[in-house]
């Protein structure tokens, strides 16, 4: 049975994701009953205003348990993480924060008897040997990147604390994330944010993969959905815990440029691939994700049409204002 979730914490609140769904969840659970974190960077004014916000690392449990205490958290949204591309520029980094930090919210998780704890994964725990055309859930997991690797073994590890300790954890494999409200940050898949800002901006862009790389990407409205519903999906009814694959869209940077050019015909893209293209080649190119609709009832809302139309709508209004 789940317990009542009451008094939220989001890590990592001032990123990408985690800027946008604590707002979601401050209106689901209400503004003073979710508290955001962040490490150094500072809040958009909205994020500062709308309820709690604290300076904290997730690498000192001291810094999380006083908040949790202060503010009798019932429940953790854990987004804090170094992604694939800072990760492999600063793999120790990545370890430190991505599983020492885990750890930290795991312990206290269990020592403070929380309703339940939201920890994503990410299509990075796949890696060669991986199907790469419509990934099953459960399959070979050997990442070549260090953030692929931490969040293999943060999978397992909140699979053994559901285990031992009787705690709901659960957690979902984000695809590349697309938003325009906050820019990503150290990610592969952040070329298709940038894109977007690129042609609003100066109507041609410079990418760091190559034209026919292909993989599973979502807009922000689908992945604070499937956030929310997997929180909200009754503990019984899961077989998987912190490891469904979620799908919504795949397509190469062709076709995001194409559908790009359709409402900027002058768009040009030009390619010089980095380090990235090999990370990019070892994920898959989608993913099954027959497991998160059977078990929570997921279904994503969104394609490349209506996003590139939405995000383009969204960042023209803030070019036009001055504000991008
Ligand atoms: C990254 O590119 O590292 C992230 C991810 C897919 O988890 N966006």
């Amino acid at each position: 049975m789940a317990k009542e979730i009451k008094n939220i914490l989001v890590t990592g609140a001032v990123g990408q994701i985690g800027s946008e769904l604590t707002l979601a969840l401050r209106e689901k659970y209400g503004n003073d009953n979710v508290v955001a974190t962040g490490r150094k960077t500072e809040p958009s004014p909205v994020l500062r205003d709308s309820g709690p916000f604290y300076f904290i690392n997730v690498c000192s449990r001291e810094s999380v348990e006083e908040i949790v205490k202060k503010h009798d958290i019932d429940t953790i949204v854990h987004m804090a993480a170094i992604l694939s591309g800072d990760g492999e520029k600063n793999p120790a980094l990545a370890w430190d924060v991505n599983m020492n930090g885990m750890m930290n919210i795991l312990d206290i998780a269990r020592d403070h008897k929380m309703a339940q704890v939201l920890i994503p994964s990410s299509i990075a725990v796949f890696g060669p040997g991986t199907p790469l055309e419509n990934t099953p859930n459960d399959t070979v997991l050997k990442p070549t990147t260090m953030y692929g690797v931490s969040k293999v073994c943060g999978e397992l590890l909140c699979d053994y604390y559901v285990n031992k300790y009787g705690l709901d954890i659960r957690g979902l494999r984000y695809p590349g994330i697309i938003s325009a409200e906050t820019l990503p940050g150290g990610g592969t898949t952040d070329y298709a944010v940038a894109i977007y800002y690129e042609a609003i901006k100066n109507k041609k862009y410079n990418c760091f993969v190559k034209a026919d790389t292909r993989l599973p990407m979502m807009y922000m409205p689908d992945c604070i959905k499937a956030t929310m519903d997997l929180m909200e999906a009754p503990f019984d009814n899961l077989k998987h815990h912190s490891d469904f694959n979620v799908g919504s869209m795949s397509f190469d940077v062709t076709t995001l440029a194409n559908e790009i050019k359709k409402h900027i015909p002058e768009f040009e893209v030009s390619y010089d691939p980095d380090f990235r293209q090999a990370i990019a080649d070892s994920w898959p190119s989608s993913v099954d994700d027959s497991a998160a609709r059977e078990e929570w009832g997921w279904a994503p809302s969104w394609d490349i049409e209506g996003m590139t139309k939405d995000m383009l709508e969204k960042l023209g209004k803030r070019h036009k204002e001055g504000k991008l």
